[in-house]
Protein backbone atom coordinates (compact mmCIF):
# COMPACT_ATOMS: atom_id res chain seq x y z
CA UNK A 1 0.00 0.00 0.00
CA UNK A 2 1.40 3.56 -0.93
CA UNK A 3 1.52 6.60 1.15
CA UNK A 4 -1.57 7.96 1.19
CA UNK A 5 -3.23 11.16 2.73
CA UNK A 6 -6.34 11.31 5.05
CA UNK A 7 -8.35 13.91 6.68
CA UNK A 8 -9.29 14.32 10.68
CA UNK A 9 -10.88 16.53 12.74
CA UNK A 10 -10.23 16.57 16.86
CA UNK A 11 -14.46 17.31 17.32
CA UNK A 12 -15.43 19.91 20.26
CA UNK A 13 -16.01 17.68 22.77
CA UNK A 14 -12.45 16.49 22.45
CA UNK A 15 -10.74 20.45 22.65
CA UNK A 16 -13.15 20.98 25.72
CA UNK A 17 -11.82 17.81 27.68
CA UNK A 18 -8.26 18.78 26.94
CA UNK A 19 -7.53 16.31 24.88
CA UNK A 20 -5.76 17.31 21.84
CA UNK A 21 -2.35 16.29 22.45
CA UNK A 22 -3.82 12.28 23.60
CA UNK A 23 -5.32 12.09 20.20
CA UNK A 24 -2.28 13.11 18.63
CA UNK A 25 -0.54 11.22 20.47
CA UNK A 26 -2.26 8.15 19.14
CA UNK A 27 -1.92 9.09 15.24
CA UNK A 28 1.48 9.57 16.34
CA UNK A 29 2.17 5.80 17.73
CA UNK A 30 -0.42 3.93 14.62
CA UNK A 31 2.47 5.23 12.56
CA UNK A 32 -0.11 8.48 10.97
CA UNK A 33 2.48 12.06 10.75
CA UNK A 34 0.47 14.99 10.84
CA UNK A 35 1.32 16.82 8.10
CA UNK A 36 -0.79 19.98 8.65
CA UNK A 37 -2.49 21.36 11.14
CA UNK A 38 -4.66 24.23 12.71
CA UNK A 39 -7.42 25.38 15.29
CA UNK A 40 -10.53 26.48 14.54
CA UNK A 41 -14.55 27.47 15.08
CA UNK A 42 -16.30 26.54 12.10
CA UNK A 43 -19.25 29.03 11.15
CA UNK A 44 -23.07 27.54 10.46
CA UNK A 45 -21.84 27.76 6.65
CA UNK A 46 -18.53 25.67 6.82
CA UNK A 47 -20.22 23.07 9.10
CA UNK A 48 -23.37 22.65 7.06
CA UNK A 49 -21.16 22.84 3.62
CA UNK A 50 -19.01 19.93 5.46
CA UNK A 51 -21.29 17.87 6.44
CA UNK A 52 -23.17 18.40 3.03
CA UNK A 53 -23.95 14.76 2.68
CA UNK A 54 -26.39 14.48 6.03
CA UNK A 55 -28.36 17.42 4.62
CA UNK A 56 -31.85 16.23 5.39
CA UNK A 57 -31.22 13.10 7.82
CA UNK A 58 -32.83 14.00 11.64
CA UNK A 59 -29.24 14.60 13.14
CA UNK A 60 -27.75 17.55 10.89
CA UNK A 61 -29.17 20.41 12.59
CA UNK A 62 -27.85 19.04 15.95
CA UNK A 63 -24.64 17.99 14.04
CA UNK A 64 -24.32 21.36 12.96
CA UNK A 65 -24.38 22.82 16.11
CA UNK A 66 -22.45 20.58 18.07
CA UNK A 67 -19.49 21.33 15.39
CA UNK A 68 -19.73 24.93 16.09
CA UNK A 69 -20.14 25.20 19.49
CA UNK A 70 -16.41 25.59 20.47
CA UNK A 71 -13.14 25.51 18.90
CA UNK A 72 -11.98 22.01 16.88
CA UNK A 73 -8.72 20.99 15.19
CA UNK A 74 -8.62 20.14 11.56
CA UNK A 75 -5.30 17.89 10.30
CA UNK A 76 -4.06 16.34 7.49
CA UNK A 77 -2.75 12.75 8.41
CA UNK A 78 -0.22 10.91 6.15
CA UNK A 79 0.82 7.35 6.12
CA UNK A 80 0.44 3.91 4.98
CA UNK A 81 -3.32 2.97 4.13
CA UNK A 82 -3.92 6.19 5.87
CA UNK A 83 -7.46 6.44 5.35
CA UNK A 84 -8.23 2.98 6.81
CA UNK A 85 -5.55 2.85 9.49
CA UNK A 86 -7.16 6.18 10.81
CA UNK A 87 -11.03 4.49 10.82
CA UNK A 88 -9.04 2.16 12.76
CA UNK A 89 -7.68 3.62 15.36
CA UNK A 90 -11.32 5.90 15.93
CA UNK A 91 -13.23 3.09 16.24
CA UNK A 92 -17.06 3.03 15.53
CA UNK A 93 -19.41 5.95 14.89
CA UNK A 94 -21.26 5.05 18.12
CA UNK A 95 -18.39 5.23 20.96
CA UNK A 96 -20.98 2.19 22.84
CA UNK A 97 -19.73 -0.25 20.24
CA UNK A 98 -16.66 1.35 19.65
CA UNK A 99 -13.57 -1.45 20.43
CA UNK A 100 -11.47 -1.00 23.35
CA UNK A 101 -8.66 0.98 22.90
CA UNK A 102 -10.11 3.43 20.42
CA UNK A 103 -9.77 7.06 20.37
CA UNK A 104 -14.14 6.93 20.74
CA UNK A 105 -14.15 4.09 22.68
CA UNK A 106 -11.91 6.60 25.10
CA UNK A 107 -12.65 10.43 24.29
CA UNK A 108 -16.31 10.02 23.15
CA UNK A 109 -19.28 10.87 25.07
CA UNK A 110 -21.81 9.88 22.65
CA UNK A 111 -22.70 8.84 19.34
CA UNK A 112 -22.96 12.58 18.46
CA UNK A 113 -20.06 14.01 20.51
CA UNK A 114 -18.10 11.46 19.48
CA UNK A 115 -14.22 12.96 19.78
CA UNK A 116 -13.02 12.74 16.22
CA UNK A 117 -14.00 12.72 12.52
CA UNK A 118 -12.09 10.57 9.63
CA UNK A 119 -12.29 10.62 6.04
CA UNK A 120 -14.26 7.48 4.61
CA UNK A 121 -12.61 6.84 1.52
CA UNK A 122 -9.81 8.50 -0.74
CA UNK A 123 -11.98 10.44 -2.33
CA UNK A 124 -13.78 12.24 0.30
CA UNK A 125 -10.23 12.32 1.93
CA UNK A 126 -9.14 15.01 -1.08
CA UNK A 127 -12.13 16.53 -1.06
CA UNK A 128 -12.41 17.15 2.27
CA UNK A 129 -8.36 18.19 2.95
CA UNK A 130 -9.22 20.75 0.05
CA UNK A 131 -12.02 21.79 2.26
CA UNK A 132 -10.04 23.26 4.55
CA UNK A 133 -6.82 23.76 3.69
CA UNK A 134 -4.91 25.54 0.55
CA UNK A 135 -1.61 23.51 -1.32
CA UNK A 136 0.46 25.80 1.29
CA UNK A 137 -0.88 24.92 4.46
CA UNK A 138 0.36 21.07 4.27
CA UNK A 139 3.80 20.12 5.17
CA UNK A 140 4.89 16.84 3.87
CA UNK A 141 7.87 15.35 5.72
CA UNK A 142 11.31 15.68 4.17
CA UNK A 143 13.15 13.59 7.24
P1 LIG B 1 -17.44 11.22 10.86
O1 LIG B 1 -17.97 11.47 9.47
O2 LIG B 1 -17.67 12.39 11.80
O3 LIG B 1 -16.04 10.73 10.86
O4 LIG B 1 -18.25 10.02 11.52
P2 LIG B 1 -18.73 8.69 10.82
O5 LIG B 1 -18.26 8.63 9.40
O6 LIG B 1 -18.32 7.59 11.74
O7 LIG B 1 -20.27 8.89 10.90
P3 LIG B 1 -21.27 9.57 9.82
O8 LIG B 1 -22.32 8.57 9.51
O9 LIG B 1 -20.51 10.19 8.70
O10 LIG B 1 -21.94 10.72 10.68
C1 LIG B 1 -21.31 11.97 10.84
C2 LIG B 1 -21.41 12.41 12.29
O11 LIG B 1 -22.77 12.73 12.59
C3 LIG B 1 -23.05 12.41 13.94
N1 LIG B 1 -24.15 11.46 13.94
N2 LIG B 1 -25.15 11.54 14.77
N3 LIG B 1 -27.99 9.29 14.71
C4 LIG B 1 -27.22 10.26 15.16
O12 LIG B 1 -27.53 10.93 16.12
C5 LIG B 1 -25.96 10.52 14.47
N4 LIG B 1 -25.48 9.82 13.46
C6 LIG B 1 -24.32 10.42 13.12
C7 LIG B 1 -21.77 11.87 14.54
O13 LIG B 1 -21.05 12.95 15.13
C8 LIG B 1 -21.04 11.35 13.33
O14 LIG B 1 -19.66 11.26 13.56
MG1 LIG C 1 -18.56 10.15 7.97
Amino acid sequence: MALQRTFSIVKPNAVADNNIGAIYHRFETAGLKIIASKMLHLSKEQAEGFYAEHKGRPFFAPLVEFMTSGPLMVQVLEGEDAVSRNREIMGATNPADALAGTLRADYATEMRENAVHGSDAPESAAREIAYFFSDDEICPRTR
